[in-house]
């Protein structure tokens, strides 16, 4: 792997979902060497990466100020929100931005961004999965990306879940394989 008609999408590596930031996954660092490595090899092969943000506005209703559940996160423009700086993102990719308006939560890249026509339109019939966090925005590309009738492939070395109850991770794990995905150990190569 890759093969020819295959994508990588980099879920949400952002400087807010690494430890240390606004709503960080523990060890969420372990995900960069297979995430860079995922990179690199997409890169070299010439075959599509997208890498996506949480985006949201000050006033986002997934935060608790607005009755939400989470601290505030990913503010659009700001220092929290940019992709991770060891990330080794290469001279060109695709950013695929999500949950940009107050009333709207999207966990899935594909809820409101069109991302699945513009695969289908690029002749992708497989989707390599990393990124962050593994039970929510993760398991949310996962899923979207089986009912769109692609395949799906995580990289299981390049995602970390928050845990928000312990078990969360496995249960995630569970539910993709049996939804269709596969996973995968170590780096793409
Ligand atoms: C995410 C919680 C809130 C994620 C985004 O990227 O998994 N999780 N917003
Ligand atoms: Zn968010």
């Amino acid at each position: 792997m890759p093969r020819a008609h295959d994508a990588l999408l980099v879920v949400d590596p952002q400087v807010d979902f690494f430890p240390g930031g606004a709503l960080p996954v523990a060890d969420g660092h372990a995900i960069v060497p297979t995430v860079n490595a995922a990179l690199r090899v997409f890169s070299q092969a010439g075959l599509p990466i997208i890498v996506t943000r949480d985006w949201h506005p000050a006033d986002h209703c997934s935060f608790t100020a607005q009755g939400g559940p989470w601290p505030e996160h990913c503010v659009k423009g700001t220092a929290g929100a940019e992709f991770h700086p060891e990330l080794e993102l290469p001279s060109i990719f695709a950013v695929v931005q999500k949950a940009t308006t107050p009333d709207m939560e999207a966990y899935s890249d594909f809820e409101g961004t069109g991302l699945d026509d513009v695969l289908r339109g690029m002749r992708i019939e497989r989707i390599i999965v990393c990124g962050l966090a593994l039970e929510y925005c993760v398991r949310a590309a996962c899923l979207d990306a089986i009912k769109a009738g692609f395949e799906a492939t995580l990289l299981i070395d390049g995602t970390r879940a928050v845990e928000v109850a312990p078990g969360d991770g496995d249960r995630t794990l569970e539910e993709l394989r049996a939804a269709g995905v596969k996973i995968r150990k170590g780096p793409p190569e």
